[in-house]
C-alpha cells in the first residue's frame, strides 16, 4: 500500500522529503524511489522543487561538498572538476541493454538481464552516508505536446545544479498530472569520491540504457555528457520513443533566419562535434536550440521543439572578438555559469584557452597545481581541458527566440547538416527533394578527426545525422523513419549540406568564419522561392550574383567570380568515391531501406 511505502521510505527520507514525494499521486513512482533507496541506502534525501530556496540549496551543496568552488569575482560563477579519466562521454561503457543482448547496428549494446544484474551490485549501498537529489524535469515547454518528462536520482548537486540551468524544473507538473504521466527515469552515482572530490572507481563506470523501462543509469562518472539524464541520456532514450511513435528526436540545433523583410524561417542542424554548429546557431537571426531538437508533425507541418533551456558548451576557444556574446555571459557578474575543466587560478579566476590575459598558477582537471603535472606521455598537461565546457541559461542570449516556449514549436522551412570535409562537398548545397536530403546529407554524414594535418586529408569518420553516438535504432532505422516521417507531411521541409572547410590544393580554407551567415541567408531566400538555384548532379547550388548581393550585404565584403568557381566546381570523383564508401556501410547494416540504395546509386 502507499502508508507501506511512505513507511519505508521515511526510513531514509525525513519528513519533508516524504510529504513533497507522497504529493506525486503516483504509486509507480513511489515504488520505484522506494527501491532505489532501500538498494543504495543514502543517508538523507531531499527532493526539489524548483523553488528559490531549493535552487538555491542545490547550489549550497555543490559548493559545500567542493563540487563546485565559486570564482572571486561572482559567487554565481562556480567551477566544477570532473576528474582526469573522467572529460568526455565514455563511448566504450555507454549501452543500450537488450533483450538477450541482441545486436543493433552500429550502436553498443549489452545483455539487459545480465547489464541489471551488474548494476544492482554496483549501487549496492553506493550512497551510504551520502544526499541523496530527487527532481523532476519537463524535457520541452509546459503544456507542450511535445514535451516529455523526467525524473533524475543523483547523488551530485553538481548534476542537479547542471539540470537545473538546464531544464525546466516541473515538480508542480509531477504533482497536478500523478499517475497519468509517462516519463523517463535517469539513476547517477558518482560513486566513491577520491581525496580530489573525482569519482574514484572509473573501471567501474557504467552508463546503460535501458529503452525496455525508459531508464537510464549512470555510476562511477561525473561528465555531464555521462550523468545528466536530460542531456544525452535521453537522446538516446527520446530517439527510441520517436521511432515507435514516428517523429523526431535529433541532435540538432533549432534557429531562426530572416529573409526578405522580417519574415523568419526556421532550421535546424546537426553538425558533428567541433564542426561550426554552435557558431552556426550564433551567427543566425535569432536562437531556439543550441543541440536538441524534438520535430513533430502538427496538421502536416514539420514544427520543432528545444526540449532545453540551457547551453552546455565547448569553452576552449571562446574569445571577445570571435564569440564577443557568449564571451560576454562567461564574463559577467549578473550571471549564473558553472564551468567545468577549466583553470582556477589562485586568486580566484576563471581561466580558458582563448581569454586574452595569460594563464596564472592554479588548480585544474589534473588537479594542483598548474603549472608542474605531466600527462602519462610525459607532455605537460596544458591550463584547461580542449572539452571543457560552460553550462549557462540560453535565455542570457540577446538573439533567444521568444518562441523557445511556445508550446507548439516553430515550423522548419529547413535541415541543414555539416562536417569537417576538405575536399567533397561545396560549401552550401539544397537537395532535389526530402528523400534525396536525408539520403546524401543527412544519412551520408561524415567528419574529418579534427587532428587534421594542414594540407592532409584527415580520417573521416562517418557520422550519419551526427548522431551515431546517440542512436537506440540503428541507423538504417533511423533512415526508414525519416522516409516514413517525411511521407506523412504535406510539405516537407527542404534538405541542406554546409561545408565550412574546404581547402585548395595548398590546404588553405577556402571560405572564412564569418561566410556562414551567408550561406543561411540564401537558404532563407530559397525556402521562400525568391531566388533560383542551378543543377547539378549532386543538387542545387546557389547562383553567382545572389551570393555576391548577400556577401556585399552581409558582411560588406566583394565576392569574385573566381573564388565562386572554384567553392562550387562539383567535385565529380569525390562525390563517386565518397559514395561508394557510404554504399559499403550501409551494405552491412540489415534493415537499410531500399530506397536508400536506389536513391543513393541513382
Ligand atoms: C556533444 O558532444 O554533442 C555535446 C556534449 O553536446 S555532451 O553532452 O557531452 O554530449
Ligand atoms: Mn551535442
Amino acid at each position: 500500500s502507499v502508508t507501506g511505502l511512505l513507511t519505508r521510505l521515511s526510513r531514509y527520507a525525513d519528513e519533508r522529503a516524504v510529504e513533497r514525494l507522497s504529493r506525486i499521486s503516483d504509486r509507480r513512482l513511489l515504488e520505484w524511489i522506494t527501491e532505489v533507496v532501500e538498494l543504495l541506502e543514502p543517508a538523507s534525501v531531499f527532493v526539489n522543487t524548483g523553488s528559490r530556496e531549493d535552487l538555491e540549496y542545490i547550489r549550497m551543496r555543490a559548493v559545500e561538498k567542493r563540487e563546485e568552488i565559486p570564482s572571486r569575482y561572482n559567487p554565481r560563477h562556480t567551477v566544477h572538476f570532473d576528474g582526469i579519466y573522467d572529460l568526455a562521454r565514455d563511448r566504450e561503457n555507454t549501452r543500450i541493454l537488450t533483450p538477450g543482448g541482441s545486436p543493433i547496428p552500429m550502436v553498443n549494446t549489452g545483455n539487459r538481464d545480465e547489464g541489471l544484474r551488474e548494476l544492482r551490485e554496483i549501487y549496492r549501498g553506493i550512497m551510504r552516508g551520502k544526499e541523496m537529489y530527487i527532481g523532476f524535469y519537463c524535457f520541452g515547454p509546459r503544456g507542450s505536446p511535445f514535451t516529455l518528462y523526467g525524473v533524475q536520482v543523483t547523488d551530485s548537486a553538481y548534476v542537479m545544479h547542471s539540470e537545473n540551468i538546464l531544464y525546466r524544473v516541473c515538480y508542480d507538473v509531477f504533482v497536478e498530472k500523478g499517475g497519468s504521466m509517462r516519463y523517463m527515469r535517469f539513476l547517477h552515482s558518482a560513486g566513491e569520491l577520491n581525496e580530489y572530490g573525482w569519482s574514484r572507481n572509473i573501471s567501474k563506470r557504467r552508463i546503460y540504457i535501458d529503452t525496455v523501462d525508459n531508464i537510464t543509469y549512470s555510476v562511477n562518472t561525473q561528465y555531464a555528457g555521462n550523468t545528466v539524464g536530460l542531456k544525452k541520456l535521453s537522446l538516446r532514450l527520446c530517439v527510441n520513443q520517436g521511432y515507435r511513435e514516428n517523429w523526431l528526436c535529433e541532435h540538432m540545433f533549432i534557429v531562426g533566419v530572416k529573409g526578405t523583410g522580417d519574415t523568419i524561417s526556421y532550421f535546424t542542424g546537426a553538425f558533428p562535434a567541433g564542426c561550426g554548429k554552435t557558431s552556426t546557431a550564433l551567427i543566425a537571426d535569432t536562437v531556439v536550440g543550441d543541440d536538441l531538437a524534438m520535430i513533430r508533425n502538427v496538421n502536416g507541418e514539420a514544427r520543432a521543439v528545444n526540449p532545453e533551456i540551457g547551453m552546455f558548451g565547448i569553452i576552449d576557444g571562446v574569445n571577445p572578438v570571435d564569440d564577443p556574446e557568449i564571451y560576454g555571459i562567461l564574463s559577467s557578474r549578473e550571471t549564473e555559469v558553472i564551468f567545468s575543466n577549466v583553470l582556477l587560478t589562485e586568486d580566484g579566476e576563471v581561466w580558458w584557452n582563448g581569454k586574452p590575459s595569460e594563464p596564472r598558477r592554479g588548480v585544474n582537471y589534473a588537479g594542483e597545481w598548474w603549472p608542474g603535472k605531466l600527462d602519462e606521455k610525459g607532455r605537460p598537461i596544458p591550463p584547461s581541458h580542449p572539452n571543457a565546457r560552460f553550462t549557462t541559461s540560453i535565455f542570457y542570449l540577446s538573439k533567444v527566440d521568444p518562441r523557445i516556449n511556445d508550446p507548439n514549436g516553430v515550423p522548419v522551412s529547413g535541415m541543414i547538416f555539416g562536417g569537417r570535409d576538405s575536399d567533397t562537398w561545396v560549401p552550401v548545397e539544397e537537395a532535389f527533394n526530402w528523400v534525396h536530403g536525408i539520403v546524401t546529407k543527412g544519412a551520408s554524414l561524415e567528419s574529418e578527426r579534427t587532428t587534421a594535418v594542414l594540407g592532409k586529408a584527415g580520417e573521416r569518420e562517418f557520422n550519419p545525422f551526427a548522431i551515431l553516438d546517440f542512436l537506440s535504432v540503428s541507423p538504417g532505422e533511423f533512415i526508414e523513419l525519416h522516409f516514413r516521417f517525411g511521407d506523412g507531411l504535406e510539405k516537407q521541409p527542404r534538405i541542406y549540406g554546409v561545408n565550412y572547410f574546404l581547402r585548395d590544393e595548398a590546404g588553405r580554407y577556402l571560405t572564412e568564419k564569418v561566410d556562414k551567415r551567408v550561406w543561411l541567408k540564401w537558404m532563407a531566400l530559397r525556402v521562400n522561392n525568391e531566388v533560383d538555384a542551378l543543377e547539378t548532379p549532386t543538387g542545387l547550388i546557389p547562383v553567382y550574383e545572389d551570393l555576391a548581393v548577400l556577401f556585399k550585404r552581409e558582411l560588406g565584403k566583394e565576392f569574385s567570380i573566381e573564388l565562386y568557381e572554384k567553392l562550387f566546381t562539383v567535385r565529380v570523383g569525390k562525390h563517386l568515391e565518397k559514395a561508394e564508401r557510404i554504399l559499403r556501410i550501409y551494405e552491412n547494416i540489415p534493415g537499410t531501406p531500399r530506397l536508400f540504395f536506389d536513391t543513393l546509386i541513382e
